[in-house]
């Protein structure tokens, strides 16, 4: 049986987080690492915030933090968040740790030595007055398109043109407003991905027909226009350092430029990727602390990333459409590199170690919107994930946005759908079935599953109907169709509430008790199959379902071996209606909630 291994694009440190963030890579992630669990396979969930980059620096300096406290705060908090969504990371790591640090270094070192790495000389803006670089985004000016003065480096936020620094009028520092500024000369190093343009091709085309068309076309057009050699190096302080001093000569016999690269760091989307390698470390590490032992040798964790050790893994990535890009070109051209060895005559040999693992599966996804326009933290537009959370229990949130997962096309999220859908879905049809069936076997049965009676006709079809609807939610999450599997689950919760309104063992205790057993029976098991199913979708209320039943929690997923599904519960076994399930979401609340965080008008 294969072992899957899964990441989500790791959220940046800096910048609230929005629905669409989590509905465009950790849900998705959760929702398929919890059913690939309960299936009985080996599953390793790896994220971490991503906390390197300009975006972390001017944040922290904005709080007036140190950037090492700003993240290590922003870390805590967004794990508490997601451990709120029921996140069920098996690590939550950090791209600041020293594994992290480590690997970044030691890659970034044998990329170099074997000829991948080349030192270019760039030209930078300095500021005299801050005694440092500036990024693009650090220098602020007038917009020589629209006249907007504060426009930055990389962008005008006015008229949303690109720039660059040396395009501004009156440029200044963003950091001490100083107009000292001069462009100087700066060694960098680049990352020689052109050399890996046509072995990244075969690649992808490789996975035309296994992968979602959003990324392999998102792929290909990044190729079409010709792959460039990519900067892998900043003027910053906070990121890991370029260690050159450590490094051998590459296969010219050179050494890399010590002096002109001390006090640099690797580029925030140089590091990013690695750590979801450097996170699996770094969880090796914590499970032997946890454990009382000593760090554990690297197999314990190279065992998911390495072949041969990994031949049995599959690699699954989740990720906003934005990020496909950094995942289907360079973290691969990284892995190449270190894969391989470049000849003088320009061919390529597999390198002498024991080859780094490539992902299997990438699910590349959307944008979700709010009312059709941006989420925006500073218009105030949209549900933030930490507000949400104080609004409804997570599995309200869970349940929409993996019903409405932006897969196919951008959705959107209206407050009006969703209270229509969760309405619906968790109060009228799910909680319904189980308030109705576990009320009734309180009252009439003694709370405790009966014995006694044959399942008939209508029990022979349930369970033929429910057999084919859980194969098919079975496929759709094996596929991580995730639309589609809430449609399966959303079906299959129907033909509980069809079955015991056609049953009706409230009429059939009158003159046949028998088959009212049979029926309370049949209603009581049809919950605990519920509890085991919805778990990936909601695991909170699944527990409430799967403990009203007596069950243990969270259950394995069912056999579809074509033996009876609705076998689960001993007769006797006492079960307890739970509170209500969900609640329903009130016209008061969804107008009281459209105030808060704006509606339809405004949308852009
Ligand atoms: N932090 C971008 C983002 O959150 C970036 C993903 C990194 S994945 C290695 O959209
Ligand atoms: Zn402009």
């Amino acid at each position: 049986m294969s072992r899957i291994l899964i990441t989500s694009a790791l959220p940046y440190a800096a910048g609230a987080k929005h629905l669409g963030n989590l509905a465009g890579s950790m849900l998705p992630a959760d929702v398929y690492a919890r059913f690939q669990r309960s299936r009985g396979r080996e599953t390793l969930y790896i994220c971490a915030t991503d906390e390197h980059g300009t975006p972390a620096e001017l944040a922290a300096a904005d709080a007036g933090m140190a950037v090492s406290e700003f993240c290590a705060q922003a870390h805590t908090k967004l794990h508490a968040i997601g451990r709120g969504f029921g996140l069920s990371f098996d690590h939550f790591g950090r791209s600041s740790s020293p594994q992290n640090h480590r690997l970044t270094q030691r890659f970034a070192q044998q990329l170099w030595e074997a000829g991948f790495i080349e030192e270019r000389v760039t030209q930078q803006v300095y500021s005299n007055a801050d005694k440092r670089f500036l990024p693009d985004r650090y220098v602020i000016g007038t917009c020589p398109h629209c006249g907007y003065e504060a426009a930055r480096g990389d962008q005008c936020e006015n008229c949303t043109r690109v720039l660059d620094p040396a395009d501004l009028i009156h440029p200044r520092s963003a950091i001490s407003g100083s107009t000292e500024i001069e462009i100087r000369d700066s060694k960098h190093l680049f990352l020689r991905q052109s050399l890996f343009a046509g072995k990244l091709r075969t690649w992808i085309e490789a996975k035309r027909d296994r992968w979602p068309l959003l990324v392999t076309s998102i792929a290909l057009k990044w190729l079409d226009e010709g792959l460039q050699d990519r900067g892998i190096t900043r003027d910053l302080e906070w990121g890991v350092p370029v260690n050159a001093f450590e490094w051998g000569p590459n296969p010219d016999g050179q050494t890399p430029d010590i002096e002109g690269l001390a006090g640099k760091v690797f580029y925030v989307w140089f590091d990013a990727p690695i750590e979801y390698i450097a996170a699996t470390w770094e969880w090796a590490d914590a499970q032997a602390a946890e454990a009382g032992r000593d760090p554990p040798a690297d197999e314990a964790w190279e065992r998911w990333w390495r072949q041969p050790a990994a031949a049995d893994v599959t690699y699954v990535e989740f990720m906003g459409k934005d990020n496909v890009p950094f995942h289907t070109v360079g973290f691969p051209c990284t892995l190449f590199g270190i894969n391989e060895t470049l000849a003088s005559d320009g061919t390529f040999t597999p390198s002498n170690n024991a080859p780094w693992k490539l992902v299997d599966q990438l699910k590349g996804l959307n944008w979700l919107n709010y009312y059709g326009g941006k989420f925006s933290t500073s218009q105030k537009r949209g549900v933030f994930m930490d507000q949400a959370l104080d609004l409804l229990p997570a599995d309200y949130w869970r349940w929409w946005l993996t019903a409405n997962m932006p897969e196919s096309a951008d959705s959107s999220f209206t407050w009006e759908q969703f209270q229509d859908q969760t309405n619906a879905d968790l109060a009228d049809v799910l909680g319904n079935f189980v308030n109705r069936i576990l009320k009734f076997t309180e009252t009439r049965f003694d709370g405790a599953v009966p014995a006694g009676g044959l399942d008939g006709p209508l029990e022979a079809r349930l369970d033929a109907d429910v057999l084919a609807k859980l194969r098919e939610l079975t496929e759709n999450l094996e596929s991580r169709e995730f639309r589609k599997a809430c449609a399966s689950l959303r079906q299959l919760w129907v033909l509980g509430n069809g079955y015991l309104t056609e049953a009706a063992p409230w009429t059939a205790l009158k003159t046949d008790p028998e088959r009212a057993a049979v029926a309370v029976r049949t209603g009581l098991n049809l919950v605990a199959l519920f509890a085991r199913v919805s778990e990936p979708f909601i695991p909170f209320a699944s527990e409430t379902v799967a403990l009203s039943v007596g069950e243990a929690f969270p259950g394995r997923w069912p056999s579809l071996d074509g033996s009876r599904v609705l076998d689960i519960l001993p007769p006797g076994r006492a079960v307890k209606a739970p509170d209500v399930l969900f609640r329903k979401v009130e016209d008061a609340q969804v107008a009281e909630w459209r105030e808060r965080f704006g509606g339809p008008e405004g949308a852009a």
